[in-house]
């Protein structure tokens, strides 16, 4: 795992690079996007690790690339492919604030996953 200065690390072929800016699910795709990279989607332990390492730096929660908004319950990548690896917290994903939906998903900064509000203003975590 390569520490690249500052607030990125790379994992095998992928580098996580913090952004320095919180952002609603939209703003924070279009962050990455315009990078030319896409929210964290950690695909292994490593790279959960990884991702989590950049949100314990920041002590705030980080949003991760993935959502279940095309398909309530069924939570996919941006490609539309199913989860490989997953992390929920006990008792996540549990699609309730106070009875409205939760369609995106957070990191905390324990490395535990826990399904929001996509409007939620959360730390902005990009791969390339
Ligand atoms: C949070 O604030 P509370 O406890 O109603 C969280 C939910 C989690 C829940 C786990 C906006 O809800 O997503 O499932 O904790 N809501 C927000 O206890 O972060
Ligand atoms: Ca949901
Ligand atoms: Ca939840």
């Amino acid at each position: 795992k390569a520490v690249l200065f500052p607030d990125g690390l790379a994992v095998g072929e992928k580098i996580f690079k913090m952004a320095g800016v919180v952002k609603s699910y939209s703003d924070a795709q279009q962050v990455c996007r315009e990078a030319r990279g896409q929210l964290a989607s950690p695909h292994s332990a490593a790279e959960n690790e990884a991702v989590t390492q950049l949100v314990r730096a920041q002590n705030k929660q980080a949003y991760l690339s993935m959502s279940d908004i095309s398909t309530e319950g069924r939570f996919t990548y941006p490609t539309g492919e199913s989860l490989v690896y997953s992390n929920w917290a006990s008792g996540e994903p549990n699609n309730n604030n106070d009875g409205q939906p939760e369609n995106c998903v957070e990191i905390y900064p324990e490395g535990k996953w826990n399904d929001v509000s996509c409007s939620k203003k959360l730390l902005v975590i990009c791969e390339f």
